[in-house]
């Protein structure tokens, strides 16, 4: 490796898209922007590309926020503050603040970026990764830059096959023996299958490495055009498809696995139902998606909370816990949990009992609750003796059930319960 090359990294950003609400997550997404969600006990959507980032060696992001984003600002800039600007690294937050144009939000995802040209020149980079704030999965970006760089390629993207049926949600492609994209159509309602498979699509990441030189040109002519929804899957990839050239990466050479005999984890945790399967997964003996691994850690901003702790006495409280997780500050009186997730700080109280539910930060639940099959929000107080997951008509009468048939509760479905 020559000298420039292991300083790679140190001449690219990554700069984070996370504006989109994700309304697929219903209620969830009612307070906070989707990359601002909680996953996984302690850490939020957005810390998976934020942490990829840093333990790929790049220490310089920007993140673009517009909707709903106080949480996710907060969430940043507490957990994401160790940047060190005298090191020449940092961590940017980018509210669509109207900089350019007094009444102009961002227009799309690639006028995020436009809206903030000056910014990103001001960081002086040779490549730019722009990511998703929103997706669950552990890569190292430092391998798809390389890629990028050794086939001489406008813009290489991040892409993985999905079933055929999932792929009109994504960009897809088709691609030549050098994994040359020579098609994209961004999210056609009748996918074409690939050559060796029918029943499967190779779909954009949403991922994309580009040298900032070229996507700097790209977006100044991008925001003359009138015709233009400025957006990368809409209008800039398809472009360079058909005028230069686009590099398909496949996720699978770069992605950081389990274990050697685990798959290339990812997913859009973007629905309710998968959203509560990702979270309730990483309860299995041997999660596809490994938390506890200290070379590829995911960093969050962390409360400093006593340990969870639990009350059980033989006469007329059970407080237990099987394949489940609890986080730190939560207390579980008398409660009986199995395969369940529980968050920061959650209170649990005697004589109930949680099965595979996803319990956000600060939820209290009080006696007599019998819970399956939910995901509660966070700071919910789940009143005495509430019963839910054993009758769908009558859970579908106050919260939010979805089509996979998990419950979602929120303080205002129960406000409203409460007052009826
Ligand atoms: P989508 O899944 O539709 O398609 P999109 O809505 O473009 O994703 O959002 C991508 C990211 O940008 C999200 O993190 C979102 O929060 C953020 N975002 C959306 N609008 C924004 C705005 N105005 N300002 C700032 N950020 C914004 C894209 C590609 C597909 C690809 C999928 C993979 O277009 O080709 O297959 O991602 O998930
Ligand atoms: P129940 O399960 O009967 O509804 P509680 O949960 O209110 O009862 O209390 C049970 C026990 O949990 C308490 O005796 C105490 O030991 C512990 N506990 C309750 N609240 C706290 C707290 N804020 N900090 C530490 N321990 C607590």
């Amino acid at each position: 490796m020559t000298n420039s090359d292991s300083r790679l990294m140190n001449r690219t950003m990554a700069f984070v898209l996370a504006g989109g609400r994700g309304s697929r997550l219903k209620e969830l997404t009612d307070r906070r922007v989707k990359p601002a969600v909680y996953f996984g006990g302690k850490t939020r959507i957005v810390d998976f590309a934020l942490s990829n980032a840093l333990n790929s060696g790049i220490r310089k992001m920007a993140i673009a926020t517009q909707y709903k984003a106080h949480s996710l600002i907060r969430h940043c800039q507490r957990g994401w503050s160790f940047f060190r600007a005298e090191r020449n690294e940092f961590l940017d937050i980018l509210p669509a603040s109207q900089r350019m144009d007094e009444a102009m939000w961002y227009r799309g995802t690639a006028d995020a970026v436009t809206q903030n040209i000056d910014i990103v020149d001001s960081y002086d980079v040779d490549y730019v990764v722009i990511l998703a704030g929103d997706h669950i999965y552990k890569m190292d970006y430092e391998k798809m830059v390389r890629h990028h760089v050794e086939a001489g390629a406008d813009v290489t993207i991040g892409c993985l096959t999905v079933p055929r049926e999932e792929a009109s949600a994504f960009g897809v492609m088709a691609i030549d023996e050098n994994d040359v994209i020579t098609s994209f159509l961004e999210k056609p309602k009748d996918p074409p299958g690939t050559p060796d498979n029918p029943n499967v699509t190779l779909a954009s990441m949403g991922i994309y490495v580009f040298r900032w030189d070229f996507l700097r040109d790209l977006l100044t002519r991008d925001a003359e055009d009138s015709n233009s929804s400025h957006d990368f899957g809409n209008d800039l990839i398809p472009d360079i498809v058909k005028n230069g050239k686009a590099q398909a990466h496949r996720f699978e050479k770069s992605c950081v696995r389990a274990g050697p005999d685990k798959p290339a984890y990812w997913r859009d945790v973007g629905t309710v139902d998968a959203f509560w399967k990702a979270n309730l997964d990483l309860t299995n003996f041997s999660p596809d998606l490994d938390l506890w691994d200290t070379d590829w850690p995911i960093w969050t901003y962390s409360e400093s909370v006593p340990p969870a702790k639990f009350i059980h006495d033989e006469e007329k409280r059970r407080g237990s816990a099987v394949s489940s997780l609890v986080s730190g500050g939560c207390i579980i009186s008398g409660t009986e949990i199995r395969e369940s997730l529980l968050f920061t700080q959650v209170h649990t109280n005697s004589f109930s009992s949680l099965d595979r539910a996803v319990v956000l930060p600060y939820a209290y639940i009080a006696r007599h609750a019998r819970l399956s099959r939910v995901v509660i929000d966070r700071g919910v107080h789940i009143p005495e003796g509430l019963i839910v997951g054993e009758d769908p008509e009558e859970d579908a009468k106050w919260f939010r059930v979805s089509e996979g048939g998990v419950t979602l509760i929120t303080q205002a479905m129960l406000d409203r319960r409460a007052a009826e």
